[in-house]
């Protein structure tokens, strides 16, 4: 009460509540009146932001905190009454005839959405000491992950309106969501880059704020040790993307502006926008108010399984079961084996890659609803069995693919599985913890992320020659693309394959149909062969590659290029990644690339073409 003089009426009314939420312990160690007044002034300045942050304030984050703490120490079952089983979604193979309609039915309809990055994770697990999305995807190019999305959207929008042959000019929003500790470093990542071709203004970036730490199960909020004048925080979670856009008011402004999809996806996979344009054409096709993509799962792999969850009372909902808890959810319902592989080697649950579609329209009813506000849970650490005091302070959190928890069961929620090489090869743990993860699971790591797009490339190129060769049966020899098989090399512990490392630009091929017009027969890749396409009019016919070849063909540049190509190359060399003379994007893969010698072709626009 002495401190009284020091704050105005809000703070106040914010002190009071405090002390009725049992926070008195915040004040107990406070110096006397008219010392450290500046450091409580910044005290109060936090506890408002804190307050203003959460729908409801801090008196409904610690009510809702005493809850789900009571409940995490009583050992409740968050899915009580549920019984889980495996729904039904639409599996995508890549190349048929099925998925070329979807990716064309995506492409055409992207100009009608908008992408929403969430990028507000430190990535602890990595222990990369920048934002993740400044790592480069693979390092042929170095372009990193950010500059690849960007790229990705920037060529949906224009080939969405040329498929329309609409001549006027879209531009599909691009948000990211920070947060404190990512923001600043991700302007500047943009601001240096001249936003990487994208307008300053189509890129959004909203700021997500972390949540009060707490220290025990009656929800007392947890200091700063070095600081009794400040509140220890921590990251809520991606879910707040949920609140975030409801509350800066781009919904309506996009509804208002025609767009129909909003599209969210993570900050470091390299292979997404290789599934984007089939995905959204499932919902478009299928009319999904909510579309989650999957990929087949590893049972006990770090990401959660897509359930369908039937309640005693007739309620069903189709969700994410986080990875924590899909095994003691199926131990409790009767599945004695719990998160275990099938015959086909793999959890009969779909892995959701947090990659999720929806629908303008319902999205903004139902945040008009909510609020935003997504179910949170706690994963406090205990210290014994007693389950009475933590190892370190907790906080509450929210996951953005919970959204669809309260949607009503009429909603329309539905999911695409696509294969695991074209969809999903994040960028998440470090060396170390790569080297651990049981053989036969993905690492997720900086070198499994970046051989991952060598793979998907040569793949994609290997299912051109399967489909020439079906159907031009009496040109086998001719037909198609020759692929060298993989090489298989342990670096920074971990076993992986080297394909052939061929890469492009999204604007030489974003869809598997770009890619057939621009790769004819005969051509053939060995092992040691690196290819860089950089343009949109690159035309291969009869090219025998083994070596390195760089082309870059900008604006209408055609370059057309056959005939054989052999130089010495560049070669992958094995580094360590506790070696701390390397920069740390290179060490966390484990080698670096030797460019020994390479040919390069640099079209010129009205050169006609070169070989
Ligand atoms: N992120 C934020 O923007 N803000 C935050 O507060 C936290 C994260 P992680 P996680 O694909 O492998 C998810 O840490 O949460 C961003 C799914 O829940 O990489 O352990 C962050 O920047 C899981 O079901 O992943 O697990 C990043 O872009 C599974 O799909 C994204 O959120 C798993 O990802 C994810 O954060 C997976």
């Amino acid at each position: 009460a002495k401190n009284l003089g020091i704050l105005d009426l809000d703070q106040i009314e914010l002190a009071k509540k405090l002390l009725h939420e049992g926070q008195c312990h915040l004040f107990a160690n406070w110096a006397d009146q008219g010392v450290d007044d500046e450091k409580k002034k910044c005290f109060f300045a936090q506890v408002s932001r804190l307050n203003g942050n959460y729908p409801g304030g801090l008196s409904a984050y610690i009510q809702n905190a005493r809850h789900l703490l009571a409940d995490s120490k009583a050992g409740k079952n968050p899915f009580e009454g549920f019984i889980p089983s495996v729904p039904s979604g639409e599996v995508l193979t890549f190349g048929d005839d099925n998925f070329v309609m979807f990716e064309e039915a995506g492409v055409k309809e992207a100009r009608k959405a908008a992408f929403v990055l969430v990028a507000g994770g430190l990535g602890e697990r990595l222990g990369y000491n920048r934002i993740k999305v400044s790592l480069p995807s693979e390092t042929t190019t170095g372009t990193c992950f950010l500059q690849h999305y960007i790229e990705s959207v920037l060529v949906l929008q224009e080939a969405s309106c040329k498929l329309l042959q609409e001549t006027f000019h879209v531009e599909i929003p691009f948000v990211i969501m920070t947060s404190d500790d990512t923001h600043i470093p991700t302007l500047k990542l943009l601001e240096s880059n001249y936003y990487f071709g994208m307008k300053p203004d189509q890129v959004i970036l909203i700021k997500q704020e972390k949540v009060a730490c707490l220290d025990d199960n009656d929800a007392r909020i947890a200091l700063d040790p070095t600081d009794k004048y400040m509140i220890q925080t921590k990251p809520h979670g991606h879910g707040d993307v949920h609140s975030l856009l409801y509350s800066s008011g781009l919904l309506n402004k996009w509804r208002d502006a025609g767009l129909r999809w909003v599209l969210f996806y993570q900050d470091t996979n390299g292979l997404l926008f290789k599934a984007i344009p089939a995905s959204l054409g499932v919902s478009v096709t299928k009319g999904y108010h909510v579309n989650s993509l999957a990929v087949p799962r590893k049972a006990k792999e770090a990401i959660g399984g897509i359930t369908k969850l039937t309640h005693s009372d007739g309620r069903t909902m189709v969700i994410n079961v986080e990875y924590n808890q899909l095994d003691p959810l199926l131990r409790a319902t009767g599945h004695a084996d719990g998160d275990a592989n099938g015959e086909t080697g793999y959890s009969p649950f779909p892995g959701n890659i947090n990659q999720l579609i929806l629908e303008l329209g319902p999205y903004i009813e139902e945040l008009t609803r909510t609020h935003g506000a997504i179910s949170e849970f706690v994963n406090p650490k205990y210290k014994d069995s007693s389950k009475t005091s933590f190892k370190s302070s907790t906080r509450l959190e929210c996951m953005m693919q919970d959204y669809p928890k309260t949607l009503p069961s009429t909603a329309r929620v539905g999911f695409t599985v696509m294969d695991t090489w074209l969809a999903y090869a994040p960028v998440k743990n470090n060396p170390e913890d790569a080297a651990k993860v049981p053989k036969g699971n993905p690492y997720h790591s900086a070198t499994s992320g970046e051989m991952a797009i060598y793979r998907a490339n040569c793949l994609i190129l290997r299912k051109l020659y399967l489909l020439l060769e079906r159907s031009e049966i009496f040109f086998f020899f001719l037909a198609g693309v020759k692929i060298a098989d993989p090489a298989t090399v342990v670096f920074n512990g971990q076993e992986v394959e080297i394909w052939p490392r061929i890469t492009w630009k999204p604007k030489w091929a974003l869809t598997f149909s770009d890619v057939q017009k621009k790769v004819k027969e005969g051509c053939s890749f060995s092992q040691r062969a690196t290819m860089v396409l950089n343009g949109p009019n690159i035309y291969l016919q009869g090219l025998s590659l083994d070596g390195t070849l760089i082309i870059h063909a900008v604006n209408e540049a055609q370059v057309q290029v056959s005939g054989s190509v052999q130089n010495k190359g560049w070669v992958l060399m094995p580094a360590d990644y506790k070696d701390k003379s390397l920069p740390e994007e290179i060490s966390i893969r484990g080698f670096v690339i030797e460019k020994l010698e390479q040919l390069e072709i640099a079209g010129r626009e009205n050169s006609g073409s070169s070989d």
